[in-house]
C-alpha cells in the first residue's frame, strides 16, 4: 500500500511551490516519531481505509496490527491549494511551531472530519536536519539506538516521571535479574502527567543516573494521549520495541505485552527500616515497613517546598525536582477573574494587586481589560472571535509572567469557556498555577450600578453586542470560587480572595 517511502524524488520547484502547514504539538510529536521510524512499519498519517479497517478490528487494511488513529487534520484552506491526482502539486511542507520546514508529506488521500478542516493522510519525509531544542542531542533514532546498544537482553524504561528509590530499585532488581542493558526512554512531547517540563524531567532522570546500572538515556516526543490508557500502552509499546526493548518494566500504571516484546508487571516494594533497603512489600513486618509516597504526597511535599525525605528519594533527584517545582509560595501563578461588566472584577484584581505590592511578598503585573484592550488588543472588536482572541493573548501574557515565578492578575469579562480554558493550559504548559475566580454578581445588580451606562445604552439600542444583553456570558463550571459582590464591602471581597490563595498555600497564610 505504497508505505516505503525510498525513491520519492523532491525536485527543488515542487518544495517550492508547495504550501506550508504547521499542525498542533500533538500531530508534530507524531510526525518526530514517524520520521525517525519509531512507529515503523507506518511512514506517514494514515487514510480513511486504514482508519477505518482500524476502528473495526485494530489492524491497518494491509492486516498489521496498530494501536492508535495516526492522523493530521489540516485546514481545507490549505488543502485547497493542492491537487491530489498530481504527485508534483499534491505536497504539503509540514513546519515547527516557529516554522521552520521539518517534512514534506505526499498528500495521496484527503477526507472530511470537521467543519473547516479535512484529513490529510500519506507518506512522510524529512527535510533538512531535524531542528534544535533543548536535549537534541538525547533525542536519538530508533536506529542510531540500536546501533549503540550492546548483543543481549535490553530491559526499557519509559520515564514519564522523575526516579525515586523505589521505581530504582525496581529498575536495579530487574536489570540483575535478567542480566540486561537498560535503555531508559524519557518523553517529552508535552510536560508530564505532573506538569514538570520536559527539561525538568529530563534533568531529573540525569540526577538519578548514578543509582542506575551501566544505561542508555534517550529522549523522544511520545505525544500525551488522551482517552484510551490500554491503546496508548501498546503504542508505547511498540515505540519501545522499535528501540531495540526486549524487556519493557511496566510503570505503575497498567502496561500491556505486545509489538514482540516481554512486558515485566514490576513487583510492589517497600522501605525497610531495619536495613535501609527496599524490598518486596510481604518481606518486610508491616511495623518496620514504609510504603512508597503516591504522587499526590509528592506534590504535596513540592508545594509547601518540604524537602522529599531521603529514605525515598535521591537527594540529587529530590533537589532537581525541588527547583522545578518551586514551592506555591514561590511559582508562577495567574489569577483570572471572569464575570460580567460592572460585576466587580477589575476593582477586586486591583484590590488584590496592591495588596500583594504593598507586602511585597510577590511581583505582581495586571492585566486589566480595559487597559489590555489599550495596548495589547487594541484594534480588536467584541465579536466572538475578537474576544477569544482578546482572552488568548491575556493567558499567554499571563502565563509567561507565571513562568518566570510572577503572578499575573487578569480581570477581562472573558465570556467563553474555551477561551478561559485556553488560558488555564498554557499557564499549566508554563509550570504556573491557575485560579479563576467567577465574579458572579448577578446581571440585575451590575445593570443596577451601570457604572458606564453601558447597560443603559444596550438597552436603548445604542451599543450591540452588549454581554449579558444580547450576547453570551458562559458562566464557569469549573472556578477555583465564585464571588457575588452584590452583598460584599470592597475589603471583603478582596480578602475572601487574599484568603483562599493563602490558605492554598500561594501565599503566606492571612
Ligand atoms: S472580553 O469579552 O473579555 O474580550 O471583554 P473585555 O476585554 O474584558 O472588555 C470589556 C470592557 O469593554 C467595555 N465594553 C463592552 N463589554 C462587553 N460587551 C460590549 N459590547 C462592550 N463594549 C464595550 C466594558 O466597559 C467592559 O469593561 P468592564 O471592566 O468589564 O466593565
Amino acid at each position: 500500500n505504497g508505505w516505503a517511502v525510498d525513491g520519492w524524488a523532491l525536485p527543488d520547484e515542487v518544495l517550492r511551490d508547495a504550501p506550508t502547514y504547521t499542525p498542533r504539538p500533538s500531530e508534530l510529536a507524531d510526525l518526530e516519531l514517524l520520521l525517525s521510524e519509531a512507529y515503523r512499519p507506518l511512514t506517514g498519517f494514515l487514510g480513511p481505509a486504514d482508519l477505518r479497517s482500524l476502528r473495526r478490528n485494530g489492524r491497518l487494511a494491509d492486516g498489521t496490527a496498530w494501536p492508535v488513529p495516526v492522523t493530521l487534520e489540516v485546514p481545507l484552506a490549505v488543502l485547497g491549494q493542492l491537487d491530489i491526482a498530481d504527485p508534483a502539486k499534491r505536497v504539503l511542507i509540514l513546519a515547527d511551531l516557529e516554522g521552520a520546514p521539518i517534512a514534506a508529506l505526499d498528500t495521496t488521500d484527503v477526507y472530511s472530519t470537521r467543519e473547516g478542516f479535512g484529513g490529510a493522510a500519506g507518506r512522510v519525509k524529512r527535510l533538512g536536519d531535524g531542528g534544535h531544542g533543548a536535549f537534541r542531542r538525547m533525542r536519538r533514532t530508533p536506529a542510531e539506538v540500536r546501533g549503540i546498544l550492546p548483543q543481549g537482553r535490553i530491559l526499557g524504561v519509559i520515564a514519564d516521571r522523575p526516579l525515586h528509590r523505589p521505581q530504582l530499585a525496581q529498575i536495579a532488581r530487574a536489570a540483575r535479574t535478567l542480566a540486561a542493558h537498560l535503555l531508559v526512554l524519557v518523553p517529552v512531547g508535552s510536560p508530564g502527567p505532573d506538569g514538570l517540563a520536559p527539561e525538568a524531567l529530563v534533568r531529573c532522570v540525569l540526577a538519578a543516573r548514578d543509582r542506575m546500572p551501566d544505561c542508555t538515556i534517550v529522549a523522544l516526543q511520545l505525544p500525551h494521549r488522551g482517552g484510551d490508557d490500554i491503546r496508548a500502552a501498546m503504542l508505547r509499546t511498540r515505540v519501545a520495541a522499535a528501540y531495540g526493548v526486549t524487556h519493557l518494566l511496566a510503570s505503575s500504571d497498567s502496561m500491556l505485552s505486545g509489538g514482540g516484546l516481554r512486558v515485566l508487571v514490576p513487583r510492589e516494594l517497600a522501605y525497610d527500616g531495619r536495613d535501609g533497603q527496599w524490598r518486596s512489600l510481604d518481606d518486610i513486618p508491616p511495623k518496620h515497613r514504609r510504603l512508597p509516597l503516591t504522587f499526590a504526597e509528592i506534590e504535596d511535599h513540592l508545594d509547601r517546598g518540604t524537602i522529599l525525605p531521603e529514605w525515598h528519594t535521591p537527594p540529587a533527584v529530590a533537589r532537581e525536582l525541588a527547583r522545578s517545582r518551586p514551592p506555591r509560595r514561590q511559582r508562577g501563578l495567574v489569577v483570572f477573574f471572569t464575570g460580567l461588566s460592572g460585576s466587580g472584577k477589575s476593582t477586586m484584581a486591583t484590590g488584590v494587586a496592591d495588596a500583594l505590592q504593598e507586602s511585597g511578598e510577590r511581583t505582581v503585573t495586571l492585566l486589566d481589560g480595559d487597559i489590555v484592550r489599550r495596548h495589547l488588543s487594541a484594534g480588536l472588536t467584541f465579536s466572538a472571535a475578537d474576544r477569544d482572541t482578546n482572552i488568548k493573548r491575556i493567558g499567554w501574557v499571563a502565563a509567561e509572567v507565571g513562568r518566570h515565578g510572577g503572578v499575573a492578575i487578569c480581570c477581562p469579562i472573558a465570556p467563553y469557556h474555551e477561551a478561559r480554558a485556553a488560558a488555564r493550559e498554557y499557564a499549566r504548559n508554563a509550570g504556573a498555577g491557575f485560579v479563576l475566580v467567577h465574579v458572579s454578581t448577578p446581571l440585575e445588580e451590575c445593570e443596577r450600578r451601570d457604572r458606564k451606562g453601558l447597560y443603559a445604552k444596550a438597552r436603548a439600542g445604542l451599543i450591540k453586542g452588549m454581554t449579558g444583553i444580547d450576547d453570551p456570558y458562559e458562566a464557569p463550571t469549573d472556578a477555583e470560587l465564585a464571588i457575588d459582590t452584590t452583598d460584599l464591602s470592597y475589603g471583603e471581597a478582596v480578602t475572601t480572595v487574599l484568603r483562599y490563595l493563602g490558605n492554598n498555600g500561594w501565599l503566606d497564610p492571612r
